[in-house]
Parts: structure tokens; C-alpha cells; sequence
């Protein structure tokens, strides 16, 4: 367990900052690169601990794939070419890999255990067994397969219509992609819209999908043709940097080559809800994805009332929108966020600890919090629980206290953003 100092600076945030490459983006390129024929290379690859995960799980499927820096090369030889593991695969603290990988080994004749860390063995996986059991897949695992360590003894699938119970992009993209080694058609309707990566993927090597409203449906046994994929930065990793520029005061920033894709860009609408002096210029598209730079500045922010259609598209961002909100005139509330407590930790509880620990009045509901504004933040030991949010949440928050802050388990920041810690010194100026 690493603690790392966060010194208390009177530094404002300056310069111009590129962040890394899309987590969910990154795990699809090389999830679709493994199943296509041909070769495939990433740049800009996201290599962070999880998209690692998703790397070995399919290496040991006896796909080759070179890492070198943030450009991958896949030499894809298709869906029949893949073989069953020697070793049961081991999936860190990876809810993407789990879930979407459940999905593609559900569609193969194979037996296959999973397990993970702690973290990823208290997240609930019955939410993509149940619809994979629909299709014939043989699953079982710890408390009737509710979690891992689980195993899976997939084969010729039935094709099924899935009304998804969730808001869960993994459960959509894990039923489409058994859907794809499924013949017939496949489909998933959603609650609501949630990030749609997957299928932007599917068509950048080749292949279809229909969109009617919140249902997808796929077409089973497309073949896919490898290709290349540029990954645009994370707007999950750059909402640290946004939210910092906005309440650290004398900042000004920009965030260059951000993914812009409309159902990730909740964290835009809620920091212009909230006040915030921001533009997003140069939009333009990287991979099949829309992509821009983002301008932000240290601004006089108002609390709000956040729920409904929004949630799906700011979910991984609400432990640094709590931040915002502390810093805000006025109330803000968070309602709808229930999907918050089944992340890399209950991140209702997490959020309302570690903010209550630096001195925040915040109080967390059975989906979401209620935040005070105007909170004078000070120094504590904090722990991020193993939660990559989390940690970066903390770190940003550190920078609005006089006294110092200590960040319990910051090695956890690097399943998203190995580099977090330099790109924030870079742009720190006295
Ligand atoms: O992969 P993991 O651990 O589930 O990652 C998280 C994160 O904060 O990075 C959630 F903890 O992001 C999920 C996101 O919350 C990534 C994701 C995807 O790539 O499809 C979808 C969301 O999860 P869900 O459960 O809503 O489908």
C-alpha cells in the first residue's frame, strides 16, 4: 500500500495538457482486434493496469499482440482461431474485461475460469450471467454466479431480445458481443442511453449494427476485418483536470484531443449548468470518434440538481462532480446515481467519507448525495479504497487545502491514468 503526500501548494493549474487514451475505448480496440482477421494496430492505447487485463486475457487465447508504449499490434486471425486458456485468467480489478469478455467467451466452445482482486470479486456479475444463461451459455461461480471467481462453459448460443434491467453499458456490450457468435439477431434494449463505444467499434472494423431508440441489434457471425484505431484522450481522466481549473483560482487550461462522444459529455453539461467559463473548440473525429479540445478556466460555480437521462453520462465522473459541488454557491444534489454503489467501490459511501474527512458537509441518500456548497476544505489522512476515482478525487481536492493531505492506496490511480501524478506537476505553476 502506497501513501503519497499530498503537499498543500498555493499553486494555480496553467499550460495545455493531452491525457491519455480512452479507457473504454482502448479495451473495445482490442476486444474487436482479437476477433477480426487481419492486423490491427492501436495508438494512443490506454496502457493502464485494466486495458492490460483485457491484453492478457486474450493472449492467452493465443492472440499476438505487441505493446510497445501506447501502440498496440494486434494480428488478428478471427473468432475460430482463438483457443481455450491454459490458466484460469485473472482480471485485477477490470469491470470492463469481465463483463464484456464474459460476453465474447459465452459465444465459444471453450471452459474458462475468471477471477479478480478484491474490488472486482465484490462487484455483482449476475447483472451479464442471467442474460448469457438466456442464450445457453453454461455459467457458475461463487453464490449461484453472482460473483467471481466464476466459470463459463460457453457454445452455440440461442439469440435472444434482452431488456437490460440495468443503466450498464457493460451488460449491453457484453449481450452484443454473444450476439455476435450467435447466429440470428440479438438484441438489447436499455433504460437508458448509456455510452455507445461499442458499437462505433464494431463499425470502424467492418461490421453492422441497428440502432432503433434504446435498442441495439446485431446481426450474429459478421466477419471483421482488423484495422486502425486512434484512441481519443479520456474524458473520464481529463473531468480531474476540468474540475481542478474551475475551483483552483488563476487557472486556466487546455484539454487537448478529448473524446467528445454525446454519451460521455455529461461532465460538460454539468460544469456549464453549474457556471463554469469553458468552451470546447476544433471538434473534429479520431477513429470514428468525435474528439475536441476543451478550454476551461477557474470560475464562480452554482450548485444544481442533477438526475435522469444525465446519469449514464457522468457516472464514473460524480466523485469529482461532489468536489465541484463543494466549492459551488448553494446546495447540489445528486438523485438516480444507485448504479454508484456497484463500481470499484460503493462510491455513494466512498465520496461522502473521504469528503467528509477534509472537512465537506455532505450527505449521502440511497442514490446519490447532497453537497454544500462554499466548503472550506482541510487536512487529513484519506484512503481512496483501492478506487482510482477516488484517489484522483482526493488528489485534486488537496490542492484547495492549506494543510496537508495524505493519500492512503494511491497505487490504484494507474489502472486509468498511470501518469496522473506528473501530468498534474506539469501543469501546477506557483
Ligand atoms: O471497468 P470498470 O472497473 O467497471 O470501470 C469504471 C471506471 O470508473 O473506470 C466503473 F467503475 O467505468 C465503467 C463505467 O462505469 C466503464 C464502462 C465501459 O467501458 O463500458 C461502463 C460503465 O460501467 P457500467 O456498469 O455502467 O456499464
Amino acid at each position: 500500500m502506497t501513501e503519497k503526500m499530498l503537499n498543500p501548494i498555493s499553486s494555480s493549474l496553467k499550460g495545455t495538457l493531452s491525457v491519455p487514451g480512452d479507457k473504454s475505448i482502448s479495451h473495445r480496440a482490442v476486444i474487436f482486434g482479437s476477433l477480426a482477421k487481419g492486423t490491427t494496430t492501436i495508438t494512443h492505447f490506454l496502457n493502464g493496469e485494466d486495458c492490460l487485463r483485457t491484453i492478457d486475457a486474450f493472449r492467452e487465447m493465443g492472440v499476438p499482440i505487441e505493446v510497445k508504449g501506447d501502440t498496440v499490434k494486434i494480428e488478428g486471425n478471427g473468432v475460430d482461431a482463438l483457443q481455450e486458456p491454459l490458466h484460469p485468467l485473472y482480471l485485477g480489478n477490470s469491470g470492463t474485461t469481465t463483463r464484456l469478455l464474459l460476453g465474447v467467451l459465452a459465444g465459444l466452445p471453450f471452459h474458462v475460469t475468471i477471477h479478480g482482486d478484491d474490488s472486482l470479486t465484490k462487484r455483482p456479475m449476475d447483472r451479464i450471467v442471467h442474460p448469457l444463461r438466456q442464450m445457453g451459455a453454461y455459467m457458475d461461480g461463487r453464490e449461484k454466479g453472482k460473483y467471481l471467481p466464476l466459470s463459463i462453459r460457453g457454445g452455440k448460443l440461442n439469440p435472444i431480445h434482452y431488456q437490460s434491467p440495468v443503466k450498464s453499458a457493460q451488460v449491453k456490450s457484453g449481450v452484443l458481443l454473444a450476439g455476435l457468435l450467435t447466429e440470428g439477431k440479438t438484441s438489447v434494449t436499455e433504460l437508458a442511453a448509456t455510452r455507445d463505444h461499442t458499437e462505433h467499434m464494431l463499425t470502424a472494423f467492418g461490421g453492422t449494427i441497428k440502432k432503433d431508440g434504446l435498442t441495439s441489434t446485431i446481426n450474429g457471425n459478421q466477419s471483421l476485418t482488423g484495422t486502425q484505431i486512434d484512441v481519443p484522450g479520456d474524458i473520464s481522466s481529463a473531468a480531474f483536470f476540468l474540475a481542478a481549473a474551475a475551483i483552483v483560482k488563476g487557472s486556466k487550461l487546455v484539454l487537448s484531443d478529448v473524446g467528445i462522444n454525446p454519451t460521455r459529455t455529461g461532465i460538460i453539461d454539468v460544469l456549464q449548468k453549474m457556471g463554469a467559463t469553458m468552451k470546447v473548440v476544433q471538434q473534429r473525429e479520431i477513429g470514428g470518434e468525435p474528439v475536441g479540445d476543451i478550454t476551461i478556466e477557474y470560475s464562480t460555480l452554482q450548485g444544481i440538481e442533477i438526475d435522469g437521462e444525465i446519469i449514464p453520462r457522468i457516472i464514473d465522473e460524480i466523485p469529482i462532480i461532489a468536489l465541484l459541488a463543494s466549492q459551488a454557491k448553494g446546495k447540489t444534489v445528486i438523485r438516480d446515481a444507485e448504479e454508484l454503489k456497484f463500481k470499484e467501490t460503493d462510491r455513494i459511501e466512498a465520496v461522502v467519507n473521504t469528503l467528509s474527512a477534509l472537512g465537506v458537509s455532505i450527505q449521502g441518500t440511497e442514490d446519490g448525495m447532497v453537497i454544500s456548497g462554499e466548503q472550506t476544505l482541510k487536512g487529513a489522512t484519506v484512503d481512496s479504497y483501492g478506487d482510482h476515482r477516488i484517489g484522483m478525487m482526493i488528489a485534486v481536492a488537496s490542492l484547495l487545502s492549506k494543510e496537508p493531505v495524505t493519500l492512503k492506496n494511491s497505487e490504484c490511480i494507474a489502472v486509468s491514468y498511470p501518469s496522473f501524478f506528473d501530468d498534474l506537476d506539469r501543469v501546477l505553476v506557483d
